[in-house]
Order: structure tokens, then sequence, then C-alpha cells
């Protein structure tokens, strides 16, 4: 019998074709949960936008689903760990958005350069204001965008294109990268916000980019700077925004995404007074992307269907049962490791070497591997999993080198990341030190014993009496509590450089930090995070 397909919330009729040529296609409207409940049970497959919410009711119900797309990017609509646990493949489509997306950024900046909307809105009312309007060129300015990927780079190149003087921020990336396009790289942000007269965003919504737009950074800005935010809400702080805005410290602003979407109507942004535009998250809103969205899904639909891959799945368990069995309990370990050498590098990766010894080289560590990239990607990636965390190392050119040693070493199995980037070459090493105790054991030349905090600080200092007081005194001063702390020495005498690791129960605030690279004798403070395995189902819901 030929398989049964239900497509959902106005999804481009060319997926009909495509999906046909293996399966009997129902085109419908949006259906609430319980309607959808109804029906679902007859079908293979389920084509969705974001209206459709694939609830675990949904899921339950759908005692034939095989595969769920979802045409374009972000799945929150998709219970992911539901058809997960299911065996249901969910499939987006991470690249048809691209050029919609940076072409709207580019249609943004030219219409809050040249006050198009608001020239559009007054000869509507009959007037004829010329002089009100004059604008701003970008030719021969200066553009800084912060982030440097798909739809980023295509932003510079058009920039470029259009004579600006183009700097990039973005601390994952290479120079060779960056300069093929036509742009420079600028090393920290501090050579970055005074020299922009453009600035526009490219990065996903990570810790580190959260509020990057906020107060403080504004007044580093350039007074007179225009700022285009078609990426992710949330970047900007609103708030912070209408006030420079308000006082002139940006001349005009232009935003396709907001902190709470759709549009709160008490947003502070509704009411500024100045130059800004606005549109409703239609970065990805051309028919084109629509077009390619529906065909990439569909394709994959057939293809699963007809028992082939599909090239973008969010969740399918690539890791097969009987492979992750003997290693399981290393996952979270190796992801660990990988997260941890990621966010002590810098730059533009260009190798990852993964080291396996002991008693894990027993079995096939294919699965360790995919935990240590994802781990490693996942710092200032969106999305990375299981599954796509290999095809992302290959797309980016990133070489992944393995090498085991059955020799035992200090622990029973251990996993050694030596990540190689633009800035050097960084090395993490983790091992199980008894039984369900994992720690990091080793980083760069510092041999320690770290367990997987949620929240560590790293303080370098002059090895010599009182230092610790020092900067447990200043992380009691703003109460927080130190859950594990560990002096590691880099040569073992006394006067030398040592480090202390401080596992704490919260977050470090850049504040914090700043206060005690204030100390004499304190070399640096950073804040590292690292994910626990919270339960025993942990590896199931990091799947997705
Ligand atoms: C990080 C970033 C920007 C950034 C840039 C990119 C993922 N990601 N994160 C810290 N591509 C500014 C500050």
């Amino acid at each position: 019998m030929k398989p049964k397909i239900l497509v959902t919330d106005k999804i481009n009729k060319v997926a009909g074709d495509i999906l046909s040529e293996v399966a009997d296609v129902d085109f419908k409207e949006t259906l609430p949960e319980d309607r959808l409940c109804e029906i679902i049970g007859q079908y293979d497959a389920l084509m969705v936008r974001s209206q459709t919410k694939v609830t675990p009711k949904v899921l339950e119900c759908a005692k034939r689903m095989k595969i769920i797309g979802r045409a374009g990017v972000g799945v929150d609509n998709i219970n992911l760990e539901e058809a997960t646990n299911r065996g249901v493949i969910v499939v987006n489509s991470p690249e048809g958005n691209t050029a919609a997306a940076a072409e709207h950024t580019v249609a943004l900046l030219l219409s809050m350069a040249r006050n198009i909307p608001q020239a559009d809105l007054s000869i509507k009312q009959g007037k004829w204001e010329r002089s009100k309007f004059t604008g701003t060129e970008v030719f021969n300015k200066t553009l800084g965008s912060i982030g440097l990927g798909k739809i980023g780079s295509r932003v510079v190149k058009a920039a470029v294109a259009m004579g600006m003087k183009v700097i990039v921020y973005d601390p994952y990336v290479t120079r060779e990268r960056v300069e093929e396009l036509g742009a420079s790289l600028v090393k920290s942000l501090d050579e970055f916000w005074g020299v922009c007269d453009f600035i526009t965003i490219h990065t996903p919504k990570t810790r580190e980019t959260a509020y990057l737009i906020n107060r403080n950074t504004i007044n580093r800005m350039k007074k007179g700077v225009m700022l285009v935010n078609c990426a992710r809400g949330g970047i900007v702080d609103e708030e912070a925004l209408k006030e420079g805005i308000e006082s002139g410290q940006i001349a005009a602003a232009a935003l396709d995404v907001f902190e709470k979407e759709p549009i709160d109507p008490n947003n502070p942004l509704l009411t500024t007074n100045g130059h800004l535009v606005m549109t409703p998250h239609l970065g990805a809103s051309t028919e084109e992307a629509q077009l390619k969205v529906a065909v990439d899904v569909a394709e994959q639909i057939r293809d699963v269907l007809a028992g082939k891959s599909a090239k973008s799945a969010v969740n399918i368990p690539y890791l097969r049962a009987d492979l992750l069995e003997p290693v399981k309990e290393y996952m979270n370990l190796a992801e660990n490791v990988g997260l941890l050498a990621r966010q002590i590098s810098e730059g533009g990766i260009k190798s990852i070497e993964i080291a396996t010894r002991g008693k894990l080289t027993q079995y096939d560590t294919t699965p360790v591997k995919v935990a240590v990239l994802k781990g490693v990607l996942s710092h200032n990636l969106e999305d990375v999993n299981y599954v796509n965390a290999p095809i992302i190392a290959k797309q980016n050119g990133f070489e992944v080198i393995e090498a085991r040693s059955e020799q035992l070493g200090s622990y029973a199995g251990s996993i050694t990341v030596k990540l190689n980037t633009d800035s050097g070459i960084q090395t993490v090493s983790g091992a199980m030190i008894a039984d369900k105790t994992p720690r990091i054991v080793r980083i760069n030349e510092y041999v320690t014993s770290l367990e997987i905090a949620e929240h560590i600080l790293v303080a370098p200092h002059h090895d010599k009496p009182g230092m610790i007081a020092k900067v447990s005194t200043i992380l009691g001063n703003n109460n927080i509590n130190i859950r594990m702390m560990v002096v590691a020495r880099k040569e073992d005498t006394v006067g030398g450089e040592s480090t202390m690791i401080i596992t704490t129960d919260e977050h470090i605030w850049d504040e914090i930090l700043d206060e005690m690279k204030q100390v004499e004798g304190i070399f640096d403070a950073r804040y590292i995070y690292l994910r626990p395995d919270k339960t025993s189902l942990s590896l199931q819901h990091s799947m997705v």
C-alpha cells in the first residue's frame, strides 16, 4: 500500500508534486490538537510550517508516523523529545532562508538610511517633504558585521559591492574567510564599536550574544551610528535601544526581530521617538524561500519513505543503540571535554583531534567522537545535535582526527581533545575516575580533577599565599556560593603561575570577573559553563 502524507499550514503546492512520487498526499488547513489527533493515525508522514503544533498527544495518536518535515528552520512547534522517543525522524531546511534573510537585512539597511518608510507615509498624506527626509549614503561608510555565517557573508558581499568598508567581529571565523569576502577582521569588540557607521548582527542568540547590544555597548558606539537587527530577538536590549535613539547616540535603527514575538503592545519601541524601522519577522518571508524550504523538506520526506537518508535530520538517533550502549557513560563527558576546549580557544577551527585511551578503545568510539563534535560546535552554533554535528564539521572543512591508545594511562578510560584554531592549540582531557564519576583531568599544562559543573570560574594567578582568600571574598560579597575548588600549579614550585578553578552554584557575571581582574596577582578571570548530566535520561534529551 502507498504511504499517506498529510501536508498542513499552507505549504507551497510543489511539495505535493514531489511527495506524490511515493505517496498519497492530503493537503489540509492548520488543525488544532484534537482535530489533528482524530485523523493523524492514518498518516506515515506529516509536513508542517510553524502553525501546526506537534504535541506529545498528537505524536501518541500518530501510530504510523515515520517522519515529520518542518518547511523552515526552527522546530519549536514540534516536540522533538517525544518524536525521538517514538522513533519519528524530524527534518527541516536550515538553508532555504539564507538569501531571503540577507536581502531583508540590506532592504532594512537602505530603507533606514534613506527614511523610506517615513517618506512613504508622508507622501501618502498628500505632503511633499523633501528636506525632512534627507538621507545618509552607505557608500564609503564603515559597516560592522557581528557574525559571519551564511547570512552574514551574503550581507557583507552586498555591502562591499555598494562600496562600503566592512569590518567583521566573529570569534569563530578565520581571517582568511573574512578577507576572501573583501572585509577585515577585528579581534575584539573593543576595536569594533567605535569605528562603525552602521552595525548589523548575524549571530544566533547564545549566552554570549544575548543583550550584546546594551546601554554599555551602545555608549561605546560612534555617535550617530545606525543599527540593523535581522538576526534574533533578545540580542538587542530594547529599553536601551529606545534610550539610545532618543538621546541621539543612535541615529537610526531597523529591526525585524523582537524580544517577544508577536510584538508586545507595550513594547517600548512602539513609542520610541526617533528613526526606527520595524518589520514583523519577515526575514524568511519570500515566495522563493517558502518554495525552497517546501522543496527541501518534501524531497527529504520522499527519500526517507523510499528508505534513503535525510540530509537535514534534526533528531535521528544517528548512533545505533548497539554502538552506543558500551560507551554511553562517556557521552556526556566527551561533550563537555569538547565544550570546554572550545570555550578556552578563539578564532576559526582548523582541526579537532580526539584521542581515546584505555577501556574505551575496545569499542567503536564513533559515538564518543560525535559527542565531542557536538560539544565543540554547540558553543557557537544553534541547534547542534548528534545527527548534524559530524555534518557541520565536514561542511566547515574542520579536519577531524581520531587517535586511540589501548595503554591504560592513569584512568580506566579517558578522552583527550586537541583543538587547533587560529589562536593556537588547546588540549583538554576528561576521564571516568571512578564508577559514574566523570572529571576534567587536564586543561593544557594543568593537571587537575574538576567536576562537570554548570558554572566554573578559572583564575590564573601568581602562586603566593593569600590569593584564594581574595577571590573567595569577591565571590562571597556577590553572594555566590562555591561548590568545589581546585588549585592547579603549572610547575611544581612556589612563585610561578597557578590557576584556581572554582565551581559555583550560579553564573558569574562580567562585572564580578572584572573586579577580580583588578586584584594584584590575578592574571585573568574567566567564566566557563558545562552541561552536567542531570538525569539518567539526559542522553536521550541531549539527542535533540
Ligand atoms: C560572540 C559572538 C559575537 C558570536 C559571533 C558568532 C556564534 N557567534 N557568536 C560573542 N558567530 C559577539 C560576542
